[in-house]
């Protein structure tokens, strides 16, 4: 069978890179399994895609933001029509089990209900001129080309936190979709034009971050970037991007604690802790990494997480009955396993998997066992830096305080989870967990589209998406409208 070859999307146009070199999206499950051919573009395709954003922005930002969002409508429904096949698609380039791709289509289907909501509000204010005759509002404008760089753990669902909000506000864009998960980006981009959308609105870029994120980041038509990946690269973009004094918006990484007390419903917490650490083959930024167990109930907790970790069927995410798909590629499967030895190194307790998991079928994608490491201490590297794998480490505690302390004493804060039965440390931790999201009985993954989404510290650089991504994607104009036909000097005419 023949690969299938995609191209760059410019100017509503498909498009080889200029430099007619390309890359293979490989199914992580069976590497054998080539998903398609993809264009490996570079600074020359990016000012083309930049130029027809900006040459479509002249019209597209003259469209009334109710017509915008009716195209956002259509695209909601017809993914809700495709969302199967694109399900199906996704498994197949990134891995996640069928039942959670289905997740990330839906998340895209919500993103699009609730943001074309967005198109007949877009609220600004009103507020009393000091002078007479005179009127004063704000008014929410778009900023022209956005740059948008996504990840490839939710391939659908990110692009369309980002590429929705912006539209709907009137901006145009350029996306270049993570290099091991073009696909799903195309399927949601040849969505919004099967909606109706104009081309040039959104103009594809796919390759890899030094040669086709950077000239993004620093080209001088782009007005602002949403990125979102790991904090070493988010850093980069920043400095790149601050230059030219660009707004940026990043969402990077997480070292989420799930913090167990004594008093919590155990079947319930042990629910969260499995499905928080090893969903998405813990490959979420919300994953939780860290469990924080309070000792009296440790060795039952403990015993009972290695019970069920072992009886989690891992392979392919398209067969009935597997839990957990393959690692996106092997240099995730290096990292998995570089943690491990070091967690060992240090003195943890190895209770279950450790190590990539290569028997019969397996052998053929980059799988990795479901692992759980205990006898771990805040200080230790495995307790404090991102894996982006199924690996979780349990850190036992005496009492709520020093779980507080040890949940807050690393450098990420994205989410956190508590479970207890007290309402009284249930508000104490809404209050104290250093994190964009805390969750109470629940699991530190399963953020809704219409609450903001985003971290503190080294998670982010302050700003959000879902909710409040608007305030991202416009920037305000203050419009003063004088019908006194007179001239009047504010702070001289009006002093008393
Ligand atoms: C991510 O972890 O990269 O809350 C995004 C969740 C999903 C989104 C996760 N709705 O887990």
């Amino acid at each position: 069978m023949s690969t299938k070859v995609y191209h760059n999307l410019i100017g509503g146009e498909w498009l080889p890179s200029r430099s007619g070199k390309t890359f293979q999206n490989i199914n992580p499950a069976d590497n054998s399994d080539v998903v398609g051919e993809f264009p490996a573009s570079n600074a020359a395709d990016v000012d083309l895609a930049v130029a027809a954003a900006k040459k479509a922005f002249a019209s597209w930002r003259l469209v009334p933001a109710p017509k915008r969002a009716e195209i956002l409508y259509r695209t909601g429904e017809l993914l809700k029509e495709r969302k199967e096949e694109y399900a199906r698609q996704m498994t197949r380039e990134m891995g996640k089990v069928l039942s959670e791709t289905r997740g990330d289509v839906q998340e895209a289907i919500d993103e699009a209900f609730y943001v074309a909501g967005e198109g007949r509000r877009l609220f600004g204010k009103t507020t009393p001129s000091e002078l007479q005759n005179k009127f004063a509002m704000s008014v929410r404008m778009p900023l022209g080309v956005v740059g948008l760089i996504t990840p490839w753990n939710f391939p659908m669902a990110i692009p369309s936190w980002k590429l929705f909000p912006a539209l709907v506000a009137g901006n145009t864009c350029v996306i270049k979709p993570a290099e091991d998960t073009p696909l799903s980006t195309y399927n949601l981009v040849q969505t919004l034009i099967d909606a109706g959308l104009p081309p040039g609105v959104v103009n594809i870029v796919a390759g890899f971050g030094p040669d086709a994120g950077a000239p993004i980041v620093e080209h001088p038509g782009v007005r602002a970037i949403s990125f979102t990946g790991s904090s070493e690269i988010g850093s980069l973009v920043a400095q790149r991007a601050a230059a030219n004094f660009k707004p940026v918006s990043l969402e990077m990484g997480g070292k989420n604690a799930q913090i167990v007390m004594e008093d919590a419903n155990l079947d319930l917490a042990l629910d969260g802790a499995l499905w928080g650490a090893f969903g998405t083959t813990g490959q979420r930024c919300t994953a939780t990494s860290r469990i924080l167990v309070q000792k009296g109930i440790a060795d039952k907790f403990i015993g009972q997480l290695v019970e069920r970790a072992q009886k989690l069927k891992v392979g392919n995410g398209l067969e009935a009955g597997i839990d957990v798909g393959p690692q996106v590629n092997a240099q995730q499967i290096e990292t998995s396993t570089k943690y491990a030895e070091i967690a060992l190194k240090e003195g943890a307790k190895l209770l279950t998997g450790g190590e990539a998991l290569t028997a019969g079928a397996l052998a053929n994608g980059t799988f990795f066992a479901p692992t759980v490491f205990a006898g771990v201490s805040a200080k230790m590297r495995i307790a404090r830096e991102e894996v982006f794998g199924p690996v979780v480490s349990v850190i036992e505690f005496d009492t709520f305080e020093q779980a507080i302390e040890v949940a807050n004493s690393i450098d990420y804060g994205l989410s956190t989870a508590l479970y207890t039965r007290d309402v009284n440390r249930a508000f104490t931790a809404m209050r104290d967990l250093e994190a964009g999201i805390t969750y109470i009985n629940a699991p530190t993954i399963g953020a809704e589209v219409h609450l903001p989404f985003g971290g503190v510290k080294q998670t982010g650089n302050g700003h959000r998406e879902g909710s409040e991504a608007l305030d991202f994607y416009t920037t305000w104009k203050a419009v003063y409208v004088d019908y006194s036909d007179k001239l009047q000097r504010a702070q001289i005419d009006n002093a008393e």
